[in-house]
């Protein structure tokens, strides 16, 4: 569980960049930044679920009604409105603005907002500038705290006792959606809230999809496998990608997955604080290119990870952010031969004061099944 002093430090940072770039308050709608700093969690509503943080007042939720007392109940903010179906949403926020003097000013919105929510905010609020909480709440949630740290390492045990699971059980003739249905079901029965992201098992040519959505195929003799899969503990995420061959299997595979061992374990040893985030992926990439395979390496190395399956740090050629330590993200370099098969390899690891640790020891080489 996050501690009340948690967020009472986060709220401090938040409010010394708010001064700094002139934010006169933050509307977080549901979101990893509403979690972050105010321990509520839920999925993008229809209805409006908003906080608002004025920079020089107490924050205050309004919330539909059918979520009062929860909201009152899960965060240490007190201050707690409630609206109900029968009441004009854009009224009653424009009440509340009109309260808190809320105008002329700057106002950072989640980067996910809804359209519709925009929309009653422009109708409720006047002559002030939007901009994203993404251009500074990022900084805040890049470094982790050691609790937070804490979070991602019990996630990375539920994905890496799900991912032991359903290796021991994949075999010719058993279905993709199986084998995922299974991993899900190790991970919640431990405790996990659930899983961080869609768990993907794509098999024989579906491999070729970095991001396939898991379906009816069947495993047959010779296929290569990606299981891509994590889990949440206290909604802060795991993600783990190994890549499982059944049967025989041609001596290309294996070649092209010591290749992207040899770039994961390049970037891996690169990893330090002071470093940029684009070097590290350079690293790998350069591994990758010069054995002729750069074209089929189709994504960034890496995403930082935490209450966000995908957040900053992205490890991306581009990217000048320098590593601290503390930053949590994924490496995991993959090649994708079109119609053919796919390999990638991914852990998720922790900048530490002299290179970085992952979070899990789960053997990094290919795996064969018969
Ligand atoms: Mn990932």
């Amino acid at each position: 569980m996050i501690e009340r002093k948690d967020f009472k430090k986060r709220f401090t940072k938040t409010k010394n960049l708010m001064n700094q770039r002139d934010i006169g308050s933050i509307f977080l709608t549901p979101s990893a930044d509403m979690y972050y700093l105010t321990g509520v969690w839920t999925s993008p509503l229809e209805r409006l679920f908003l906080c608002i943080v004025p920079i020089d007042e107490d924050p205050l939720f309004v919330v539909p009604k059918l979520y009062e007392e929860q909201v009152k109940k899960t965060s240490w903010i007190e201050n707690v409105r409630a609206w109900s179906d029968d009441s004009k949403i854009t009224t009653q926020l424009g009440n509340i603005v009109r309260e808190l003097q809320i105008q002329k000013q700057k106002i950072a919105i989640t980067d996910s907002l809804l359209v519709k929510h925009f929309k009653i905010f422009q109708q409720s609020i006047s002559n002030v500038e939007f901009i994203y909480t993404s251009e500074f709440l990022n900084h805040i949630r890049m470094c982790k705290s050691e609790n937070e740290i804490k979070f991602i390492q019990n996630a990375s045990k539920f994905a890496e006792k799900a991912l032991d699971s359903i290796i021991s059980e994949c075999k010719e003739g058993k279905k993709e959606f199986e084998l995922a249905a299974l991993a899900e079901f190790e991970m919640r029965k431990r405790g996990s809230e659930g899983p961080s992201f869609e768990t993907i098992v794509a098999s024989g040519s579906n491999s070729s999809f970095p991001h396939h959505l898991t379906g009816r195929r069947t495993i047959q003799n010779g296929d290569c496998i990606i299981f891509d899969l994590g889990a949440k503990f206290d909604y802060y995420c795991s993600d783990i990608t190994r890549t499982v061959c059944i049967g025989k299997v041609s001596s290309k595979i294996k070649k092209i997955y010591d290749l992207v061992s040899r770039a994961y374990q390049e970037a891996i040893s690169n990893v330090r604080p002071g470093i940029s985030a684009g070097s590290i992926d350079k690293a790998a990439r350069k591994i990758i290119d010069e054995a002729g395979y750069g074209e089929y390496f189709i994504h960034r190395t890496g995403h930082g990870i935490g209450i966000d399956i995908h957040e900053a740090p992205y490890i991306h050629e581009t990217n000048s952010t320098k590593l601290e330590a503390g930053m949590t993200f994924s490496i995991e370099p993959g090649i994708y031969i079109p119609n053919r098969f796919g390999v990638r390899l991914e852990n998720v690891v922790v900048v530490t004061d002299s290179g970085c640790k992952p979070f899990t020891k789960f053997p990094t080489e290919m795996i064969f099944k018969s």
